[in-house]
């Protein structure tokens, strides 16, 4: 098969599945012996970027270094997977100028809303709605939904396994293993 280093870049609401997705692709993945790495907020919010808040500055900050970081992965021969809400179109599209046209692909994690607070797994949502937590997204900050996603997934509609299945289609078809 044929070797190819890349970024998978989940962008989604907080709940929408980004991160249960990104796991279940990289343990399909090295089913396939493609060995890879997940960035997530647990790996990089708590150590490389944990002077970052929430204010739309330090979003930008947090994915431009993803981004970054991502970057040398993929020239040290790696796959990555990155799962951050990344909620501006722009910030998502420096992070594909940095890279080969494929190299980046991006996946739009989608679920609506509604969907996303009644999950609601860590409470956040609550606690926005409260006021609690500011600048929250979809709450009391922005997400701009991608205008060209190389993958839509659909976490409302469609298991996590068909989700991973998806991927895997798309990825196989353009070659990418
Ligand atoms: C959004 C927040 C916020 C605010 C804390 N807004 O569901 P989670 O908990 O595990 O995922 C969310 C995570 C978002 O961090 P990212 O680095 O992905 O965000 S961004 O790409 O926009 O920089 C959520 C938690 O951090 N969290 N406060 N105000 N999510």
């Amino acid at each position: 098969s044929k070797h190819h280093s890349y970024v998978l870049w989940f962008t989604g609401l907080s709940g929408s599945g980004k991160s249960s997705v990104a796991n279940a692709v990289a343990e399909r993945l090295f089913q396939d012996e493609t060995h890879t790495y997940v960035l997530d907020g647990d790996n990089i919010r708590f150590g490389i970027n944990k002077d970052l808040g929430f204010s739309e500055e330090d979003r930008k900050e947090n994915i431009r270094r993803i981004g970054e970081v991502s970057k040398l992965f993929v020239d040290s021969g790696q796959v990555v997977l990155t799962a951050f809400i990344s909620p501006f179109r722009n910030d998502r599209e420096e992070v594909r100028a940095l890279l080969e046209d494929d190299e980046f692909v991006e996946v739009y994690v989608k679920c609506s809303l509604e969907a996303c607070e009644a999950r609601d797994p860590k409470g956040l949502y609550e606690k926005a709605r409260q006021g609690i937590i500011k600048d929250f997204t979809g709450i009391s900050s922005p997400y701009e939904e991608p205008a060209n996603p190389e993958i839509v997934i659909d976490t409302e509609k469609s298991s996590i396994e068909d989700c991973v299945e998806q991927i895997v289609q798309f990825l196989k078809e353009k070659g990418y293993y």
